[in-house]
């Protein structure tokens, strides 16, 4: 049998000859590797991603490294990452629709290699939020990609024994969820190594949320729902650097934390990085008033929810055939009543976690290792600080208080007054 090459980073320069032989790549982009035109664009925290176009086309090259590269070698990080990543497109692609992601042309696990879709002129969300660029499709196309992934994946739709063997394969993405486990979960609510936050300006509050017992009881209950609750394939990493978009087109990229976790942990994420883009428009205003633009984000923050809420909701009535809630018990003896009950109860337990990782996202954004660039390219210290802190108490409010808030006006609300220094 053929020994699969030894894992070696490519380049640029070594990528033409290295791939020039991949059919799946120069059927694409053409076999002339001469004519290649290779950038390396990866700004993710993880891997090295590469553009390549060719005298027919282009596609994208994404590779993992032995390590992580926000930090360097000192950390090391499992290749196989790009294999969980290549299944849970797969997956998604079966589950959300053809152009929900890139399509996939080629997989290669020794390398830790995947060859996509070029996605053109998509930017990536967090660009065009910060921008101040109003998408008109996001709310529904993200809103609807998260219910049907999540309901699809679940209980709810899969074959048990199907299911509990793909959560057995995703259960090796250890490594994966460790990062999240420690950096949303753990770190930012102590003085861990690689935390980082805006000083001297924001050390008094994250003092007090370090002192804050609620809080720290609640992140734990949180960490505790994410690390045993194995719900559903989710993307694992559904911020707004994870989506690429145009007007007309939403794509969710890079699903290489998936993991069968929590229903809420996507939803909450989503939502947490609508609210930060919202707290951050104060930095990126130069003259142009955002106020159209922080209704924007309010309004998609809404329009999402409502969204997934009725697509989940459409799901379960006309496409449950899984385990859970069998019809058996409801709607095939004329107890359509109790099915909506039920899922009355499913919708308000996913509810409630969402705030909770919504917070949680907010505040190690702010507080831990891996920042955003919503807040991070505010250069006025002081301005950022004040966006930072607005953000910050208001993801204390949303975790802490989950269980006693109803809905979505009031927390918008709440979001609005903290933003006009109505309260504080
Ligand atoms: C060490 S990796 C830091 C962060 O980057 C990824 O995008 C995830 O969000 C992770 O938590
Ligand atoms: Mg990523």
């Amino acid at each position: 049998m053929k020994q699969a090459a030894a894992f070696e980073a490519l380049t640029a320069e070594t990528l033409p000859s290295r791939l020039g032989g991949t059919e799946a790549l120069t059927s694409r982009i053409g076999t002339d590797t001469a004519g290649w035109r290779v950038r390396e664009v990866g700004d993710g925290n993880l891997n090295l991603v590469f553009i390549v176009e060719g005298a027919k086309g282009a596609a994208v090259v994404k590779q993992a490294l032995p390590y992580v590269r926000l930090v360097g070698e000192s950390w090391p990080l499992p290749l196989k990452r790009s294999f969980f990543e290549y299944h849970a497109l797969k997956r998604q692609e079966a589950r959300a629709g053809v152009g929900t992601v890139p399509a996939i042309y080629h997989f290669d696990e020794a390398q830790a290699l995947i060859v996509m879709e070029y996605l053109s002129p998509h930017i990536i969300l967090r660009k065009a939020l910060i921008e101040g660029r109003q998408l008109p499709k996001i709310a529904e196309d993200l809103g609807r990609f998260v219910a049907r992934t999540l309901f699809r994946g679940s209980d709810l739709s899969m074959k048990a024994r199907e299911r509990k063997e793909d959560v057995a394969l995703f259960a090796d993405n250890a490594e994966l969820c460790d990062i999240t486990e420690s950096l949303v979960f753990t770190d930012p609510y102590y003085e861990a190594e690689l935390n980082s936050h805006t000083s001297p300006q924001l050390d008094g509050i994250v003092a007090e949320l370090r002192a804050d017992r609620d809080l720290k009881v609640e992140a734990q209950r949180l960490k505790h729902l994410f690390a045993s609750s194995a719900e559903t394939l989710v993307h694992g990493d559904l911020h707004s650097g994870s989506i690429m978009v145009t007007d007309e087109e939403t794509r969710v990229i890079d699903p290489e934390f998936a993991f069968y976790g929590p229903m809420a942990f996507d939803v909450g994420m989503l939502l947490a990085n609508f609210w930060m883009a919202y707290f951050s428009q104060a930095g990126h205003e130069a003259g142009n008033d955002r106020a159209g633009m922080r209704a924007y984000l309010l309004e998609v923050i809404v329009d999402t929810w409502s969204v997934f809420r009725s697509e989940f909701s459409n799901l379960w009535r006309t496409e449950r055939s899984g385990m859970l809630y069998d019809r058996r018990l409801f709607e095939d003896r004329g107890d359509a009543l109790g099915s909506e009950q039920a899922l009355d109860r499913v919708l308000h337990s996913i509810w409630t976690d969402m705030l909770g990782f919504a917070g949680v996202e907010i505040h190690r954004r702010i507080l831990g290792l891996a920042h955003n660039a919503d807040f991070e390219i505010i250069e006025d210290k002081d301005l950022r600080a004040a966006c930072e802190t607005r953000a910050l108490k208001f993801g204390r409010h949303i975790a802490v208080n989950r269980e006693r808030i109803h809905g979505l006006d009031e927390i918008n609300v709440l979001a609005g007054r903290l933003e006009k220094g109505i309260v504080s």
